[in-house]
Formats: C-alpha cells, sequence, structure tokens
C-alpha cells in the first residue's frame, strides 16, 4: 500500500467506490468519470505505478488482470459487442493515477472515442 494512492484507499475502503469485482490480486470498480456507458477500472491490489514498473514477478498478475477483465465484461454483457481494455502509461497517455489500472470500456461504439482523444 502506498500512503497517498487514491486506488489503495479505494482498495482498502478508505475510500468509497462501486467495486463490482474483487479477489486475492485483483480489484474492480467504476470509473468516477466514465467516458462509456460501461467504464470500469481493474487495478491490482499490489501497489504498482505504472506499467514500466512492473517486473518479472508481476508477469502472472498482468495476465491475472486482463482474466478479471474478461470476466466482468461477461457479468456486464459486453462478449457479444465487444469492448474495449487499455492501460495510459505516462505524461503523453495521460495517465493520472499512479496505480497500475486496466481501463475497461463498452455499452457503445467506442472508434471515435479513439480518434477524438478520449478512449482512455
Ligand atoms: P488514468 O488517466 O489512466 O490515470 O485514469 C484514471 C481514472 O481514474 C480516470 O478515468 C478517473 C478515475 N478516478 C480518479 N479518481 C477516482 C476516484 O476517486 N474514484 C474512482 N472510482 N475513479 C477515479
Amino acid at each position: 500500500m502506498s500512503a497517498d494512492c487514491i486506488f489503495c484507499k479505494i482498495i482498502d475502503r478508505e475510500l468509497d467506490a462501486e467495486i463490482v469485482y474483487e479477489d486475492d490480486h485483483a480489484v474492480a470498480f467504476k470509473d468516477i468519470n466514465p467516458a462509456a456507458p460501461v467504464h470500469i477500472l481493474i487495478v491490482p491490489r499490489k501497489h504498482i505505478p505504472t506499467l514500466l514498473d512492473l517486473e518479472k514477478e508481476d508477469e502472472s498478475l498482468i495476465g491475472h488482470l486482463h482474466t478479471v477483465a474478461n470476466k466482468v465484461a461477461g457479468n456486464l454483457n459486453l462478449e457479444k459487442k465487444g469492448f474495449r481494455v487499455v492501460i495510459n502509461c505516462g505524461a503523453d497517455a495521460g495517465q493520472i493515477v499512479f496505480h497500475l489500472h486496466l481501463h475497461l470500456l463498452g455499452g457503445r461504439p467506442l472508434l471515435q472515442t479513439m480518434a477524438k482523444g478520449r478512449g482512455v
């Protein structure tokens, strides 16, 4: 846990969030500023600031986060129409929370959002 990390606080229930899934290694909750009808953040319980901070030992964890994304997408009935999974890394990608997270986006066609720059 990192003391001033908002996602660590959500994981530890010090901050409120609408949690839709959790297990021993990951927590998934609704984004506070959704860019699509479905916008879920999937975070590891382990505090890893960015994708660049992944270590060899985290390889199974990053795979697990994608499995969780699939599970949550299934729970929210996104399998048929599809969805997008995005990781922002660093300033040019617009990363604002420095606790590694996957954005799971769906519920509408998303091609236009990439063109407009809010593919998240
Ligand atoms: P990124 O740009 O990849 O770092 O996206 C961070 C996302 O986190 C952004 O879409 C908004 C969301 N977010 C920021 N603060 C909070 C919060 O306190 N609660 C929730 N649920 N989401 C948050």
